[in-house]
C-alpha cells in the first residue's frame, strides 16, 4: 500500500521526475507538495500541464482540493519568481466522466512569442533536488487519519495532457508530453527498535532525551502531556518535528507530537510546563523524508519525566587560589582551551560532601570563560543534616571572573523546587577547600549577588579563605586527595600524578599539566582545613 507515488515521466531524451513529497495530516486535512526534477542534463521548462492524482475517496467526506496561498516556488530562467505562476495554477476534483475521483491541478503558463519571453516567463526545471516544487496542495474533509489516502499519479485520461519544454542549442523550444511512469513501493521497515531512553538537564520547562539507535536510517521521538503516548505515525505520512512542545507535527488529531526526526542520538526539548509529566515513545524508520519513510511501530522504547518545578537561584562570586592569575586578575582557563573539562559533572565519587549524583551535563562546554565543574549547596543551618534535599545541591560552572553559572554557561545557577528563603551557601571545588558562606543569604528568583572575594568575614569558619593578593580572597587550593586538609598526602599525590595532562585532580593551578607550580600551592596552604561542617 504505497502512500506516496512518483512517475517518472520519459519522452523522447527528456527525463523529469514528478513527485508527490510530505505527505501531512493536519487536523482533518491532508496536506502534500508537488516536485519537478529534470534527471537529465538538458534545461528544461514546464508548459501547460494538468496533474491528475488518483485518491480514495472513500477517505474523505466532500472533499475540496485547494493550493496553498503564496506556496509556488517556480522561477523563470534567469531564477526569479514571477506572479505569473501564482496566478495561473487551478484545482478541481473531478465527479464524473472518465476522470471520475481524480485531482486535478491545471497549470496554465503565459504565452510567449519570442525567446526572449520564453526564458522570463516560462518555468524552468532543472536538476537540482527540491528546487522546483510547484506548490503544496491540500485536500479537505479526511475521515481516515490512520488510513493511507492512497495518492497515486494517474497518467492518461480524458483530455489529460503533461507537457514539458526543452530547447537545444540552436532551435526554439519544442513541446513533449509526458505519458509512461512507474509507481515506487514504500522503504523497507526496520527491524532493530531504538531503545535506552533517558534524561538530562530537567529544568521546569526543558529537557534533554538521549537514546540508542535501532537499525533504521531515522528515528522519530513523540511526546504527549500527563499521558502515554497512543498514536503513531502512518507509514508514507511524513512529520515535520519541532523541539518546541506543541510546535512540530501532531499525530492526526490526537495530542500526540513529533519533537525530533532524524538520524542523532540526542535532543534538547524545550516548551515543557513546569511540574509537567511528559510522556514519550521513540520510533525507528527508514525511508527519505517526506518521500517514502516506513516506521517500525511495534514496542517502542517508552519513557515519562516530570519537569522540574519553580527555582531560585545563587548569585555568587568566588575565586580558586589555584587557578587565580594575579597578572590578569581572572582565573586561567587552561582546562577549557585544552579541551580536557568533562561533559558530565566530576562531584558523583562517593567523598566528603560530594557523592551527588545530578544528571547535569552539556555536549559541549558552553562558555570560553569556564575555568571548571563546581558543586554548590544550600543549607538551612551549619550542619550537613540542614542540606534539606537533593535538590539543594547542583552542579554548575565557574567563570574566570569569579561568577557561578548554570549549565548554559551564562544564567546563574538555578535550584528546582526549593522554596525562595534564606540560605548558607556552599562552594565546593575538586582541589580547593569548600567554603559556606558566614550567614544566611536570602535567595529568590532573581537573587543578589554574594561576593566571597573581598574578606576573610564573608566565609563562615576560622580563616575559611586566603588572601591571593592585595584586597583579594579566594578559596584555598592545594587538596589534591580531597580529604578536605592540606598535608603531605596531598604532596605525595602530586608527585605521583607528575607531568600528567589529564583532568587530574593534582592540578592544584588548573593549568592543564601536573607540575612544581602544583607543590608551590600546597606550601602555601599547609595545614589549612575545611571550615565547612560535613
Ligand atoms: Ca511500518
Ligand atoms: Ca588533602
Ligand atoms: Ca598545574
Amino acid at each position: 500500500m504505497a502512500l506516496v507515488s512518483l512517475v517518472n515521466f520519459k519522452a523522447s531524451a527528456i527525463d523529469v521526475d514528478v513527485l508527490v513529497r510530505n505527505q501531512r495530516f493536519n487536523e482533518d486535512t491532508l496536506f502534500f507538495d508537488i516536485y519537478l526534477e529534470s534527471t537529465s542534463s538538458n534545461n528544461l521548462y514546464l508548459s501547460n500541464s494538468d496533474f491528475a492524482l488518483q485518491f480514495t475517496e472513500a477517505n474523505f467526506t466532500n472533499p475540496t482540493l485547494n493550493l496553498v496561498a503564496g506556496s509556488i516556488n517556480l522561477v523563470n530562467a534567469y531564477g526569479n519568481a514571477t506572479a505569473f505562476y501564482d496566478t495561473n495554477i487551478g484545482t478541481s476534483i473531478h465527479y464524473d466522466g472518465l476522470n471520475a475521483f481524480k485531482l486535478m491541478i491545471v497549470v496554465q503558463m503565459p504565452v510567449y512569442s519570442n525567446q526572449g519571453q520564453f526564458f522570463d516567463r516560462i518555468a524552468r526545471i532543472d536538476g537540482q533536488s527540491m528546487t522546483h516544487r510547484l506548490g503544496t496542495f491540500y485536500i479537505t474533509g479526511a475521515t481516515e487519519l490512520n488510513t493511507n489516502p492512497q495518492l497515486s499519479w494517474v497518467t492518461s485520461g480524458k483530455g489529460l495532457k503533461l507537457l514539458v519544454n526543452h530547447r537545444d542549442s540552436v532551435s526554439l523550444a519544442k513541446t513533449t508530453a509526458l505519458s509512461t511512469g512507474v509507481n515506487p513501493s514504500i522503504a523497507s521497515q526496520p527491524t532493530v527498535q531504538a531503545d535506552g531512553l533517558a534524561f538530562a538537564n530537567i529544568t521546569s520547562s526543558s529537557l534533554t532525551v538521549n537514546w540508542n539507535a535501532g537499525n533504521g536510517t531515522n528515528r522519530i521521538l513523540l511526546i504527549r502531556q500527563a499521558s502515554a503516548v497512543n498514536a503513531f505515525p502512518v507509514d508514507g505520512i511524513t512529520y515535520i518535528a519541532d523541539t518546541v512542545f506543541q510546535q512540530g507535527d501532531h499525530i492526526d488529531t490526537s495530542d500526540v507530537y513529533v519533537v525530533y526526526k532524524g538520524s542523532g542520538t540526542s535532543v534538547n526539548i524545550s516548551g515543557l510546563n513546569t511540574s509537567t509529566t511528559y510522556h514519550f515513545a521513540l520510533l525507528e524508520l527508514n525511508g527519505e523524508e517526506g518521500w517514502n519513510e516506513n516506521y517500525l511501530s511495534t514496542n517502542p522504547d517508552t519513557l515519562s519525566q516530570t519537569t522540574n518545578g519553580a527555582y531560585i537561584t545563587a548569585n555568587v562570586k568566588v575565586f580558586l587560589q589555584g587557578a587565580y592569575d594575579v597578572n590578569t586578575s581572572q582565573m586561567r582557563t587552561d582546562l577549557n582551551s585544552n579541551g580536557i573539562i568533562p561533559l558530565t559533572q566530576p562531584y558523583s565519587l562517593n567523598k566528603t560532601g560530594w557523592n551527588y549524583n545530578g544528571q547535569e551535563s552539556v555536549s559541549s562546554i558552553p562558555n570560553s570563560d569556564i575555568v571548571d565543574w563546581v558543586l554548590i549547596e544550600l543549607r538551612t543551618g551549619v550542619n550537613a543534616d540542614d542540606t534539606l534535599s537533593a535538590n539543594t545541591k547542583r552542579a554548575g560552572f565557574l567563570l574566570k571572573d569569579g561568577s557561578v553559572v548554570d549549565t548554559n554557561g551564562v544564567d546563574p545557577i538555578k535550584f528546582y523546587n526549593v522554596a525562595t528563603g534564606d540560605y548558607y551557601v556552599i562552594i565546593r571545588h575538586r582541589n580547593h577547600l569548600p567554603i559556606m558562606s558566614v550567614s544566611k543569604i536570602t535567595l529568590g528568583v532573581s537573587s543578589g549577588l554574594f561576593n566571597f572575594t573581598t574578606g576573610q568575614g564573608q566565609a563562615y569558619g576560622s580563616n575559611p579563605i586566603i588572601n591571593i593578593i592585595g584586597g583579594v580572597f579566594g578559596m584555598i587550593g592545594g587538596d589534591a586527595n580531597t580529604s578536605l586538609i592540606i598535608t603531605a598526602a596531598d604532596r605525595n599525590e602530586v608527585s605521583s600524578q607528575f607531568s600528567a595532562t589529564t583532568y587530574n585532580s593534582s592540578d592544584l593551578n588548573l593549568s592543564g599539566i601536573v607540575s612544581a607550580a602544583d607543590r608551590n600551592i600546597i606550601a602555601s596552604s599547609f595545614n589549612k582545613s575545611s571550615q565547612v561542617i560535613d
